[in-house]
């Protein structure tokens, strides 16, 4: 507690001065008379309008504040208001580029959740991938074309989509190269989250229902695959099944409040909650229903298994269980900070709702419930929470989660048996904390 009455009082006079103040203008206002008052009022709005604009108003830089050390400077007027917000100037957040194979292009981008305060990735965070780049479309010329095994062939345009009725709902969605696969049945020690969670995000998404579409082209009963396309010069395009397209497909136009943005598929995209990303098809233009799959390339020679055994496992497009401790994790230091006073991270399903996450500190020998926090909703990124403190001792972590539908977190063990390489990486992950204080990633 601060010394109460010296405060107090210079509190007291700081609000006294800053009164009268406001008086005399106001006075002096007055004094003009009333019309005066009205175009003040109005000019004041068109000058704050044009400082907005040319951006006159002394933006806060770290410097502004360091050398701030005034008694009082909560008296002193701060930056005005600006039509763009943006991050207070102590705060670093970006997305980490990522340039893939022999490209000179940068072809996506990677959410650092040890960044994120919760489960929503703020917009402008979303991890993205693009296959040709983003393109610019313009909402008044985009059409989306229905066709196909249909009754009743249609094109709609954003406005037809955006009147049709919405559903909001929280999302989590994954690049299949999401999560880091051991190289050779190896643990990669140096292994941070960025590895692990990096090609994914989770936001709230506002879009229609593709069954509502589907049920005003009339999709004949013979349809059990359809073909999505997109605009994008890669021309994405693969095949879904038809239950995942009556029963969980949504054409998204709203994403954290805002039209969704162009690089995550502005004006419309498909969303196929819990399936792996490549099949949620951005900037989409046309769904033709059909009663076979297309064979198109990214579901032949790119996203699709191919075995040892010479053979190739297609449509392996399901999610499963994850979960993995943010706070602390790969390459943090827990030296460089006091100790933490809780573990933190995250847990989702590609089929449900996250049923429950436990935590070990012993390398698997004893487990514990998490806190989960709410929303726990199906399909979205859970946060948890566990009480546990750093006394400096050497300490291995690992989080394990299950779901409301029957399914739980493998082991690496268990799908370096099991599972073919296929969609993205989701085994029960340990992190350890070494006597110094430097985590790395092993196995339990
Ligand atoms: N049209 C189109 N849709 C696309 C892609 C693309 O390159 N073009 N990339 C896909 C892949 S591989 C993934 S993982 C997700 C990523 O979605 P995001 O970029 O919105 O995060 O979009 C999918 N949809
Ligand atoms: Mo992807």
């Amino acid at each position: 507690m601060p010394e109460k009455s010296g405060d107090e009082d210079r509190g007291l006079e700081f609000f006294r001065a800053s009164d009268e103040k406001k008086f005399q203008l106001s006075r002096r206002q007055l004094l003009a008379g009333s019309g005066a008052v009205i175009s003040w009022a109005a000019s004041r709005a068109a000058l704050a309008q044009e400082f907005s604009r040319q951006n006159l108003f002394p933006q806060p830089t770290p410097d502004t504040y360091v050398n701030n050390n005034t008694d009082t400077p909560w008296a002193q007027a701060g930056a005005g208001p600006t039509e763009l917000g943006h991050r207070s100037p102590f705060v670093d957040l970006k997305r980490i580029i990522e340039i893939s194979g022999t490209r000179i292009y940068a072809t996506g981008s990677s959410t650092d959740w040890s960044k994120i305060i919760g489960t929503v990735t703020p917009s402008d965070l979303c991890f993205e991938r693009h296959h040709a780049g983003i393109p610019l479309i313009d909402p008044e010329k985009y059409r989306l074309l229905v066709h196909g095994m249909v009754e009743r062939p249609m094109v709609f345009t954003l406005e037809d989509i955006m009147r049709l009725g919405a559903e909001k709902h929280f999302f989590y969605w994954e690049c299949q190269g999401n999560g880091e696969e051991p190289e050779n049945g190896k643990v990669k020690e140096d292994q941070t989250i960025l590895d692990s969670l990096g090609r994914s995000s989770a936001c709230e998404w506002v879009g229609v229902p593709l069954r509502t579409v589907m049920e005003m082209v009339n999709v004949k009963p013979e349809s059990t695959w359809a073909l999505v396309e997109s605009y994008d010069g890669a021309g994405l395009a693969r095949t879904i099944d038809i239950d995942k397209l009556w029963n969980n497909a949504y054409l998204m136009y709203g994403q954290n409040g805002e039209p969704v943005r162009p690089e995550n598929g502005y004006p419309v995209r498909l969303l196929l909650p819990g399936y792996e990303g490549n099949t949620s098809n951005k900037w989409i233009r046309r769904i033709q229903f059909s009663n076979k799959m297309f064979q198109m390339r990214e579901e032949t020679s790119r996203y699709a298994d191919h075995l040892d055994d010479g053979t190739t496992l297609q449509y392996s497009v399901q999610c499963g269980v994850r979960s993995h401790i943010i706070n602390p994790s790969g390459g943090m230091n827990l030296a460089d900070a006091p100790p933490p006073r809780e573990l933190r991270g995250m847990a989702y399903s590609g089929y449900g709702k996250i049923a429950g996450v436990e935590i070990s500190t012993d390398g698997g020998a004893t487990w514990h419930l998490a806190r989960l926090h709410d929303p726990v909703v199906p399909k979205m990124a859970t946060m948890f929470t566990f009480p546990w403190t750093w006394k400096g001792e050497e300490i291995k972590l690992t989080s394990r989660a299950w779901d409301d539908q029957g399914f739980k977190q493998p082991t690496h063990e268990w799908l370096a048996k099991y599972s073919p390489q296929g969609a993205s990486y989701n085994g029960i992950e340990t992190w350890k904390v070494h006597s110094s204080g430097r985590v790395t990633h092993v196995w339990s």
